[in-house]
């Protein structure tokens, strides 16, 4: 079978940062904004987006494996990510489905390697073991201070009525986070060419658009046809 040509091949693109900078809230959006252009979409979340993957989510989230410490956990997290390659996101991209992943590899840079020390030998053996080429095609780093980040979700929790009591990383301390925030920026940095820092910092229909912008820029058969 002919290979699809560049402009008509299904891209994979991913959403990175810390908690609450909304990633979530705006990787429906773009979900929307791809299928408002007839494009086939499906969106995942790491860890998880298949059934043995999402039992190693709960596992770790509940804080299951943290006393055995972070290099433990970066090997849990890529096994959760090899099946979730395996299964999900390397068939849909053949079949010409874009694929959105809440969270991929550069979590694991940023929060076991960056953050927690876990050896840059491991992170690289795991990420080409896991990925096995499927690099995303374009990745958005959202931007933001912890505290204000932190806010948002404790005022999702107050509109939840539920107690914050966080998950396993949720709980460290401010101090942790300002790290993983450098780390996300860090990885950008070295990774000019496939992420893209956006300032979370703004309204959801101000973020949504500074989204757009950007995938729109980044694969322009998006706009064909579109009116000028
Ligand atoms: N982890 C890891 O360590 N290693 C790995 O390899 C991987 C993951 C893959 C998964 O957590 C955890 O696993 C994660 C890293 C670790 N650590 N934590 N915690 P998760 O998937 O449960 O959580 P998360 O990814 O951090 O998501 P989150 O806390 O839900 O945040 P978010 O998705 O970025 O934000 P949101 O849900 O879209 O928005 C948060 C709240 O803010 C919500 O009430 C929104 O309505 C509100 N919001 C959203 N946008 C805005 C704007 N623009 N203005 C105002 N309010 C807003």
């Amino acid at each position: 079978m002919p290979e699809a040509s560049n402009s008509s091949r299904a891209r994979f693109i991913t959403f990175e940062g810390g908690e609450g900078v909304g990633k979530s809230t705006q990787i429906k959006r773009l979900q929307q904004n791809l299928e408002r252009r007839a494009i086939n979409v499906v969106r995942t979340r790491e860890p998880g987006g298949t059934p043995k993957a999402e039992a190693i989510r709960s596992f770790i989230l509940q804080g299951r494996s943290e006393s055995w410490g972070p290099g433990a956990e970066a090997v849990l997290f890529a096994a959760a990510r090899l099946d979730h390659v395996n299964q999900l996101i390397a068939p849909n991209l053949r079949n010409g489905t874009w694929v959105l992943s809440d969270r991929f590899h550069d979590s694991t840079r940023a929060y076991q390697g960056l953050t927690g020390g876990v050896d840059d030998k491991l992170i690289a053996g795991l990420e080409s073991l896991a990925l096995d080429g499927n690099t995303p095609d374009l990745t958005i780093v959202l931007d933001m201070d912890p505290d204000a980040a932190f806010k948002r979700v404790a005022d999702r929790a107050i509109e939840d009525g539920l107690a914050l009591t966080g998950d396993r990383f949720e709980k460290e301390e401010i101090e942790w986070h300002k790290r993983l925030r450098e780390g996300f920026l860090a990885i950008a940095k070295e990774n000019p060419d496939r992420c893209v820092v956006i300032e979370a910092a703004q309204s959801e229909n101000a973020l949504e658009a500074a989204i757009w912008a950007v995938v729109s820029q980044r694969f322009p058969e998006l706009l064909e046809g579109s009116p000028a």
